[in-house]
Parts: C-alpha cells; sequence; structure tokens
C-alpha cells in the first residue's frame, strides 16, 4: 500500500501535492514550520521538524511511509541530508524533485561566490544601495559591511531586531518582473544578492537585475550526496506512479 511523504515548502512540492491529490494516492506532505501561515496544501499536513536524521526514520516506521519525496529547497540541505540518512536507514524509496539552478544569459553581470560569507567580501566598500533578497535567516553577516543602505524581503514580519539597519519589505511571491523592476528603480537599487534558487517563484528579480544592468551576487548551492533527482512533477509522479504498480 503506498504512503508518501513530501518534504514541501516550494512552489515544486505544492504543484506535486496538487498532482498527488487528483491522482487519490496516500501522501503527507510537510512543512518545517517556517512561517506563520503556510500555504494550505490538498493533502494531509504535517509543520515542524522530525528530530534529525533519526526522527525522520522514526516517523517514517510510525507512519509506514513506503516512499519519500524530497520537494524542499535547494538550500535545504540539511533536510536534504537528513532524508538521505533517514531513507537509506530504513530502506525506503527516495526521490529529490530539484529544479535546475538558474544560469547566466547575455546581459546578466553576476559574481558568483560560494557562500553568505563571500557575498558579503563581494560587495563593494562604497556605501550604494543593496538588495539582500535572501530571506530571514542568514543576513546576520552582512552587519560586516555597515555602510551600505539594506533592503530585506521576507516573507513574515521581523519578530526580532534586525543585526543592521535596513528597510523590510514583507511578502512571500511568488515576484513579478513589473515589480521587481519598480522596486528596484524606486529603491535606486545598485547591487543584488540572490541565491540561486531556480524555478519561477524567485527569477524575476534576475531578470529586472538584467534589464537595469546590475550587478548580482549569486550564491551557489551547497553541495548533497548523491541521490535520485528529477526536476520536473511529471518525472516525480512518473517515479511514484511506476514504484507503486511494481509494489515497492
Ligand atoms: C515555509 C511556504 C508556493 C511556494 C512559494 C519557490 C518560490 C516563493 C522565492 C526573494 C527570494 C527565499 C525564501 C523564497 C521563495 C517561493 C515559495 C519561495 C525566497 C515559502 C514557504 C516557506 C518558506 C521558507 C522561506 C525561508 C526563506 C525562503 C523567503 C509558505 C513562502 C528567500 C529563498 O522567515 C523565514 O524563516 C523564511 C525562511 C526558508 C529563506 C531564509 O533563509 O529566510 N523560504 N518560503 C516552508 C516550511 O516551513 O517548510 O509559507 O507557504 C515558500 C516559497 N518561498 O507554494 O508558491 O518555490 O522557491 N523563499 C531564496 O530563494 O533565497 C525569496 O525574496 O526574492
Ligand atoms: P534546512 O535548513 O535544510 O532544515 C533545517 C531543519 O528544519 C531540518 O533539519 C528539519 O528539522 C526542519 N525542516 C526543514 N524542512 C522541513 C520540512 N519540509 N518538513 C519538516 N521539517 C523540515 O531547511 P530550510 O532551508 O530552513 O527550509 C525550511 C523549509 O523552507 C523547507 O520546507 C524548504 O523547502 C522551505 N524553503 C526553503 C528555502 C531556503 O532558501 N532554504 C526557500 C524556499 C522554501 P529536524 O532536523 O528537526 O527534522
Amino acid at each position: 500500500m503506498t504512503r508518501a511523504l513530501i518534504l514541501g515548502g516550494t512552489a515544486d512540492a505544492s504543484q506535486l501535492a496538487a498532482e498527488i491529490a487528483r491522482a487519490g494516492l496516500d501522501a503527507i506532505y510537510s512543512y518545517g514550520g517556517r512561517t506563520r501561515a503556510p500555504a494550505d496544501q490538498p493533502l494531509p499536513t504535517r509543520i515542524g521538524g522530525f528530530g534529525g536524521a533519526d526522527g525522520l526514520a522514526g516517523y517514517i516506521r510510525r507512519e509506514a511511509i513506503t516512499h519519500v519525496i524530497d520537494a524542499t529547497h535547494p538550500f535545504a540541505a540539511e533536510m536534504s541530508r537528513n532524508a538521505i540518512e533517514a531513507c537509506a536507514s530504513t530502506a525506503t524509496p527516495l526521490i529529490a524533485l530539484e529544479r535546475a539552478p538558474w544560469t547566466k544569459a547575455p546581459g546578466d553581470r553576476w559574481i558568483e561566490i560560494a557562500d553568505i560569507e563571500a557575498a558579503v567580501a563581494a560587495l563593494p566598500e562604497a556605501p550604494a544601495n543593496v538588495f539582500l533578497a535572501i530571506g530571514r535567516q542568514h543576513i546576520a553577516p552582512f552587519a560586516g559591511k555597515p555602510q551600505h543602505v539594506y533592503t530585506l524581503r521576507f516573507v513574515d514580519p521581523p519578530e526580532a531586531p534586525l543585526p543592521f539597519a535596513a528597510k523590510v519589505i514583507v511578502s512571500r511571491g511568488p515576484f513579478t518582473f513589473e515589480a521587481e523592476l519598480d522596486m528596484m528603480r524606486k529603491r535606486d537599487i545598485g547591487w543584488i544578492v540572490a541565491r540561486n534558487s531556480g524555478g519561477d517563484g524567485a527569477r524575476a528579480k534576475i531578470g529586472a537585475a538584467r534589464t537595469l544592468g546590475l550587478p548580482v551576487i549569486m550564491i551557489s548551492r551547497p553541495h548533497l550526496p548523491d541521490r535520485h533527482r528529477v526536476e520536473s512533477v511529471a518525472e516525480a509522479m512518473q517515479w511514484l506512479r511506476h514504484r507503486t504498480c511494481l509494489g515497492a
């Protein structure tokens, strides 16, 4: 009997949940509990951590999960590593639904770097208007360059004082090209810091930066151990159906 666990939290995961619900397959959708009011899903939903890889393995056993689909974000590396470990220890089939990274297009002014610390170093010394489009969790290192005027974008209003003076836009996305262009022009943004998340939900800022000729400090994805990986919801559904038919 198939019972899939979707590790969600992305637009792709939401689309997958809709397909699975339409197919009438038994599945549970899981959020990490990062936002106050995550989008509703057409599947039974759980919110919050599992308690590390061991906690996830215990959950898989207790809930008689037969398949795990890691549809988390490419930067949700800890969750993905835990899923690899837990599925190995419980011999549970695992697939990752992970969109392709964005690739540079003609006109893009990208400075590609490996991590947040390198992103701070890549910013100029001369004061600039900087748009940090990297959420809430990893902004503290930018306090090292307080000379800039920072614009942040959070899903929820900040609950704690910010590590440096900044203007905060509260918006959950997805974002449109026109709105990104308008925001960057109005705030006279000179630099953008982004993660190479891929997908369509956050792509608009990359196109707006290209149109405005702005430099983008692009943080590359964390490396993950090898796992079966697909880039489309259709492929993930095919995998699930195929394994379900085989009763695996
Ligand atoms: C809680 C679920 C959907 C899903 C929408 C996608 C698109 C919009 C773009 C910018 C970049 C950022 C951030 C972003 C995008 C989609 C997608 C995507 C980037 C929600 C969601 C959850 C989260 C968690 C949140 C992080 C934050 C990252 C904001 C829901 C809306 C910056 C990633 O306050 C916090 O703690 C927020 C944490 C992880 C990164 C960070 O470190 O701050 N996403 N985002 C999920 C959970 O609890 O399991 O609330 O409904 C999902 C989406 N965010 O169904 O349409 O699929 O990528 N999310 C980044 O790209 O760097 C915004 O502003 O330009
Ligand atoms: P992370 O750093 O990889 O994970 C940290 C811990 O959060 C995990 O070890 C796990 O806790 C818990 N967790 C994460 N995702 C979970 C899920 N879907 N269900 C249950 N527990 C989860 O994760 P993150 O980068 O903070 O991302 C959190 C969520 O936001 C994910 O659903 C992700 O898809 C979504 N998201 C993240 C980004 C991003 O930029 N990182 C962007 C868009 C959406 P335990 O160890 O206790 O199990």
